[in-house]
């Protein structure tokens, strides 16, 4: 069912034997374009009739109403809502230590650097609405932006055909988190409305939150009018693991990753062959006990899933962190050495007691994390993602005189003397006579 990848002997790199799935976002610009122009255009309107279109249900205020809200939690499963607060706890936790201070450098005598973190004026945060609306995805989104100290974050997400609300879930954790502005519209239009504004929703400055391929496409064309987080592709996890491991962890982490998608990866990486047959004997039983069975084993036998057989730890250390996956496991001896010397991984969890769907839902670290093996340069979403740092320069004359020939000689070497100009208008001889310093 899953297939072996033998790279014992070879420095082979995994990312050519494992294929990562295309998301054929960029095919979509020509379907998003009008969308986007309608919603700027027309506003609520546009918003309706769109709405009818995708989501088969008429809407004419957007706007979720707060009796709405209110009896979205007052309906909430008692142990969702105690699991959804412990989890918004810790999140909250990590999160708050992610806050930036300024620092200022006092470059030379007289002149500094300051550099001022400054959260993002205005976030909309997409929420989906099928099969992937998960409440904790909220969590993961949100709480960054709160604890950046963003003031103004609305939601948006599609209204379900019988009562044209977001779906109750949604909107409970949106209660427990505090936020209050929430819109029923989906798919590109919902990321218009963020861009542009409507007579209903001010627009925002930056929009985030997973969502289908018509979201992507839009978040993608409307770059640039508004900041976007990274789109994540199909989730990923990647195991190492020794012969120390246990084998039915580790297949319970295979399976728990391929459950979300048929295009995800579950990968193993390890040095030992009768480990390996383990690991493949517990899938055997596992994955026809689990609930969504067909999609764990599609995923699990495509061509992005695997078995990678490699010489020993360091080979495999070499082969996961060349492979970048969204989440990395360290299940070997010392496995907390062992993870230090993994560079390249959206996440890294540690040992026989941290799955990956610990850090999912209730670890406090953050589940929207780089995918594709875009982790080789880039970070999950944090507090950073939501703050702008800016420099404040401040030069007095003298400071500004010490440093005066390097700018002229600058400015020359790259033909722009006006550059160069504007600072020696500030030590021209008639006035140096009224030098202030
Ligand atoms: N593993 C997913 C996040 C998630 N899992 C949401 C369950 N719900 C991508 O990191
Ligand atoms: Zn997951």
């Amino acid at each position: 069912m899953i297939s072996r990848i033998d790279l014992r002997g070879e420095p082979g790199d995994p990312r050519d034997v494992l294929p990562r799935a295309e998301t054929g976002v960029d095919d979509m610009a020509d379907k998003v374009r009008p969308i986007c122009a309608d919603v700027r255009d027309r506003g609520n309107e546009a918003l309706s009739e769109l709405t009818e279109k995708f989501d088969g249900v008429r809407v004419t205020e957007f706007r979720v109403p707060r009796t709405a809200v209110d009896s979205a939690l007052a309906g909430l499963d008692p142990d969702v809502r105690a699991a959804l607060e412990e989890a918004i706890r810790r999140s909250r936790l990590v999160h708050r230590d992610q806050r930036r201070t300024d620092t200022t450098t006092h470059v030379a005598p007289g002149g500094s650097v300051t550099e001022r973190w400054l959260p993002v004026g205005r976030v909309g945060l997409y929420v989906p609405g099928g099969r992937a609306a998960y409440p904790s995805s909220v969590v993961m989104n949100a709480v960054p932006a709160q604890e950046a100290g963003v003031g103004s974050l609305a939601v948006a997400s599609p209204p379900q055909p019988d009562t044209g609300l977001p779906h109750p879930t949604v909107l409970a954790t949106c209660a427990l988190l505090g936020v209050d502005e929430i819109y029923s519209v989906g798919g590109a239009q919902a990321v218009a409305m963020f861009a542009y504004g409507t007579d209903e929703c001010g627009r925002v400055d930056m929009v985030t939150g997973p969502g289908n391929i018509w979201v992507a496409a839009a978040k993608r064309f409307l770059s640039g009018v508004i900041g976007i987080d990274a789109q994540a592709g199909p989730t990923e996890i990647a195991v190492l693991a020794d012969d120390t491991a246990d084998a039915g962890y580790v297949a319970a982490d295979l399976v728990s990753q391929a459950e979300h998608d048929v295009v995800a990866a579950s990968v193993l990486v390890t040095p030992s062959e009768t480990f390996a047959q383990r690991v493949e004997d517990e899938l055997e039983t596992r994955v026809p006990a689990t609930k969504h069975s067909q999609r764990v084993a599609e995923a699990l036998g495509g061509p992005q899933s695997g078995i990678v057989l490699v010489d020993d730890l360091s080979h495999g250390v070499s082969v996961v962190d060349a492979y970048a996956a969204e989440h990395v496991e360290i299940m070997t001896a010392d496995a907390r050495t062992v993870a230090e010397r993994v560079h390249n991984a959206g996440a890294i969890f540690v040992g026989d007691h941290t799955p990956v769907s610990l850090g999912d839902y209730c670890a406090g670290s953050n589940h929207v994390l780089p995918t594709g093996a875009s982790a080789r340069y880039s970070s999950g979403l944090s507090v950073q993602s939501f703050l702008r740092g800016t420099h404040i320069v401040d030069y007095d004359r003298s400071a500004l005189r010490e440093v005066a020939g390097h700018t002229i000689a600058l400015a020359d070497a790259e033909d722009l003397p006006a550059h160069g100009e504007a600072v020696s208008a500030r030590f021209a001889p008639e006035r140096s006579t009224t030098e202030r310093g």
